[in-house]
């Protein structure tokens, strides 16, 4: 039986943990036999993305651009995991769209870590320079951040251990049907 493909987009912000929530998932997903996808945010903008920056209109076609590739893997019947910040509800409802109109299912995932502890964990000294005004317009500190009211999943890496916040996207997608 050929299964449907979907998207998934994890959404959160910067050091909240959607690069290893969607990598793990990954390989959860490739174990079960399914044809995957990574569209990380780092590979997106040395690739896809290359040249834009961080304002409003760069963040959204930057997350719209994932949305395309995503809906096309879907619309094969792969699934597409996306991993951006992507802060706007906007286009987060556009990308949603895109996919089901070519008729792949799509999943949002929220990871909610809270702005103080992905703050504490500031793996990549970024918050640090945010804060002092080297790194302008920063999710969450200097930028918007608007908070999905329509997440599928919604995982906090501060209270849940990664392998369990994985567990309970996984659910997710089985209960729903997914795979
Ligand atoms: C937010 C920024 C910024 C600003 C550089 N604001 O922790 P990271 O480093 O690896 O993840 C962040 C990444 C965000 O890129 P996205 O493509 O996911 O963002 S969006 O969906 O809004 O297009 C961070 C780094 O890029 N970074 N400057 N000003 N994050």
């Amino acid at each position: 039986r050929r299964q449907r493909g979907l998207t998934i987009l994890f959404t959160g912000l910067s050091g909240s943990g959607k690069s290893t929530l969607a990598g793990l998932l990954v390989c959860r997903l490739l174990e079960r036999g399914r044809r995957v996808t990574l569209l990380d945010g780092d590979i997106v903008r040395t690739h896809l993305s290359q040249g834009l920056g961080f304002s409003r209109a760069d963040r959204d076609t930057n997350v719209r651009r994932i949305g395309f590739v995503a809906a096309e893997v879907a619309g094969a019947g792969g699934i597409a995991v996306c991993a951006p910040i992507a802060p706007y509800a906007d286009v987060r409802a556009q990308v949603r769209a895109m996919t089901t109109a070519r008729g792949g299912g799509f999943v949002l995932v929220y990871v909610s870590t809270p702005l103080e502890v992905c703050e504490a964990r500031d793996r990549k000294g970024l918050y640090a320079k945010a804060r002092a005004g080297v790194i302008p317009a920063f999710t969450g500190v200097s930028d918007p951040y608007e908070e999905p009211a329509d997440a599928d999943v919604v995982v906090d890496t501060a209270g849940l251990p990664t392998e369990q916040a994985v567990d309970r996207v996984l659910a997710h997608l089985v209960e729903a049907g997914w795979v």
